[in-house]
């Protein structure tokens, strides 16, 4: 009898749980909620090619934007209409890159179940070489059209798909909180140069992570066990993985939110490479011993990104914390 009151009480905890985010009506910050349509939309105002835009809608946990009938085109026309008015076109997350002449959405579904407005004679591959659909803002007709070519795009989430990372305070499932440091954070083992680390950790609304202890340098290393065996000799797959500091503009080592990093430990870079540091090594990394060390900044590599929950005071940051820039040894 116990057991199942209990997991019914954890069940009710749940759907109330979940229940309470969508009745907020939150996604993120820089989302805008629609209620005709029951879902979240962010003009990007960055034009890219098509591919970079579907990347980048999934990297915020959104999708990218096509209508899904004429009822969504119609409000998120006149939504663009108050917010960018001047642009003619828009990418959509519709394309036949897979199959000429196949048009699909980014998730799959034939277009003939959503949205089918061509203009006149459209689609027509012209020169062979139109893959990807944009959506004309004055009149709501698409067209295919070369995927190169850079335009502005949407990204949406439906309430529906809404899940809710509680603990995190941020819809990203990915990323863990430790209640001991008060900070979330997430481990990426897709290999990435440093800079693209810094951008892909901003679009989940976090940040490279930055050590401020030795117990969230103890807390990174557990976390970077985690990471799968090497099993091809690659710098990263020696065990390294890009954090939020660097010397990049050479005023001196920093973190990423600008305070300085306290350099004068001999534990800094010894043991890693016999002829570092090098002038262009000027990006930050952490050896999985726990050891900051100076990376190549174009080296693809690991990452951590940090992000600090709303709800939750960092107990363990104090304002006498200095970024972490020592500690572990690195025998490889
Ligand atoms: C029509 C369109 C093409 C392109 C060309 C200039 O042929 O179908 O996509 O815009 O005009
Ligand atoms: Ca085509
Ligand atoms: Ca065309």
């Amino acid at each position: 009898m116990f057991p199942k009151t209990f997991l019914l009480i954890l069940f009710l905890n749940f759907v109330s749980y979940s229940y309470g985010q969508k009745a907020k009506k939150f996604f993120r910050k820089d989302y805008t909620y629609l209620e005709e349509v029951k879902s979240f939309y962010k003009i990007h105002a960055t034009p890219r090619g098509w591919s970079d835009a579907k990347q980048v809608c999934a990297l915020e946990a959104a999708t990218f934007f096509y209508p899904e009938n004429d009822e969504e085109a119609r409000v998120v026309l006149s939504f663009w209409k108050e917010n960018k008015p001047k642009i003619k076109q828009i990418w959509i997350g519709i394309s036949d890159l897979l199959v000429e002449g196949v048009f699909k959405t980014v998730d799959g579904r034939p277009i003939s179940e959503v949205y089918t407005n061509w203009a006149f004679s459209e689609p027509n591959d012209h020169g062979r070489n139109e893959d990807c659909v944009h959506l004309n803002l004055d009149n709501g007709q698409i067209n295919d059209f070369i995927c190169g070519v850079h335009n502005y795009f949407i990204c949406k989430k439906s309430l529906d798909t809404l899940e809710w990372n509680f603990n995190c305070d941020m819809p990203n499932l990915d990323y863990t909180l430790s209640s001991d440091i008060g900070k979330c954070y997430k481990l990426h083992t897709t290999p990435l140069k440093w800079n693209e680390a810094y951008a892909i950790c901003e679009l989940e609304q976090s940040s490279l992570a930055v050590i401020n202890n030795k117990r969230e340098r103890d807390f990174l290393v557990k976390l970077a066990e985690s990471t799968p065996r090497p099993r091809v000799k690659t710098q990263y797959q020696r065990g390294i993985y890009h954090l939020g500091f660097h010397n990049k503009l050479n005023q001196g080592w920093q973190t990423v939110k600008g305070t300085p990093l306290n350099v004068e430990n001999d534990a800094w870079f010894d043991n890693y490479e016999p002829d570092l540091p090098i002038d262009h090594d000027e990006c930050g990394s952490m050896f999985y011993t726990g050891r900051l060390i100076n990376t190549d900044c174009d080296m693809k590599s690991f990452y951590i990104c940090e992000h600090q929950p709303d709800h939750v005071t960092p107990a363990s940051i104090t304002l006498s914390d200095q970024p972490y820039v020592g500690g572990g040894t690195d025998v490889l």
